[in-house]
């Protein structure tokens, strides 16, 4: 049996990916760059500094800009998207990821945040769902963000297990491949277009009960 389960947050816990989506493609356009949601599935669980370079690059404009002025565009994006998460309530957790937290508390699986977002512990909290972690691991903490394991391998550390002996949760590929590589199994929130046919998927957190993935780690 697994003994403990590492979650993304940004769309799998909550709709948040939508208000990333926003908050770039309003900064990308400041900069005269087009984003549409087929590029965003790039960015999905991609740090901060990451997305933007690979906006700049999207747009043909990765050698226009100094450290500094990139700094101030990530910073601007960013307080974008707290205005847009500002009222983020226990009314926003996504279907089923409740149950699911309570059904892992019962039974004695422990909990872990493995989001590379430095907003993760603050959107927790305006969920109200704080108290069901028994970790968060700090993504500013880890040298290298998604499609690296090591937020997921601080993630698994935080709650002292192996991620062998973890469960990974994701919707984004770069999420599943950072699965992957640190030797937790993966399974997926989304399409096989997006993440691949070779991991166990639901369509939506509605389908991610216990007893699913007690299912996936017995095959
Ligand atoms: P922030 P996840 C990721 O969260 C998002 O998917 C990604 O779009 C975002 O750029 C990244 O967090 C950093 O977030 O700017 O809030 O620090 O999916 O890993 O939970
Ligand atoms: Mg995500």
């Amino acid at each position: 049996m697994f003994k403990g389960v590492l979650f993304d947050l940004d769309g799998v816990i909550t709709d948040t990916a939508e208000y990333h989506y926003q908050a770039w493609k309003a900064l990308a356009a400041d900069i005269g760059i087009t984003i549409d949601r087929a590029f965003n599935e790039q960015l999905k669980g991609v740090s901060r500094d990451d997305s933007l370079e690979r906006i700049l690059v999207h747009g043909g404009r990765a050698d226009d800009f100094s450290a500094a002025e990139r700094s101030e565009l990530a910073t601007k994006k960013n307080d974008h998207y707290l205005q847009l998460i500002a009222n983020v309530s226990p009314q926003d957790v996504y279907p089923g990821i409740l149950d699911l937290l309570k059904a892992l508390k019962t039974h004695d699986i422990r909990i872990s945040l493995a989001s590379a977002s430095k907003n993760g512990p603050f959107l927790l909290k305006q969920m109200a769902l704080t108290s069901y972690f028994d970790a968060i691991a700090d993504p500013a903490k880890v040298a290298h963000g998604k499609p690296a394991p090591d937020i997921y391998q601080l993630a698994a550390q935080e709650v002292a297990l192996a991620p062998a002996e973890c469960i990974g949760i994701e919707d984004a590929i770069a999420g599943i491949e950072a699965i992957k590589a640190s030797g937790a199994l993966p399974v997926g929130v989304g399409s096989p277009v997006d993440l691949g046919t070779d991991i166990a998927l639901v369509p939506d957190t509605k389908s991610l009960t216990f007893a699913f993935l007690e299912q996936v780690w017995q095959n």
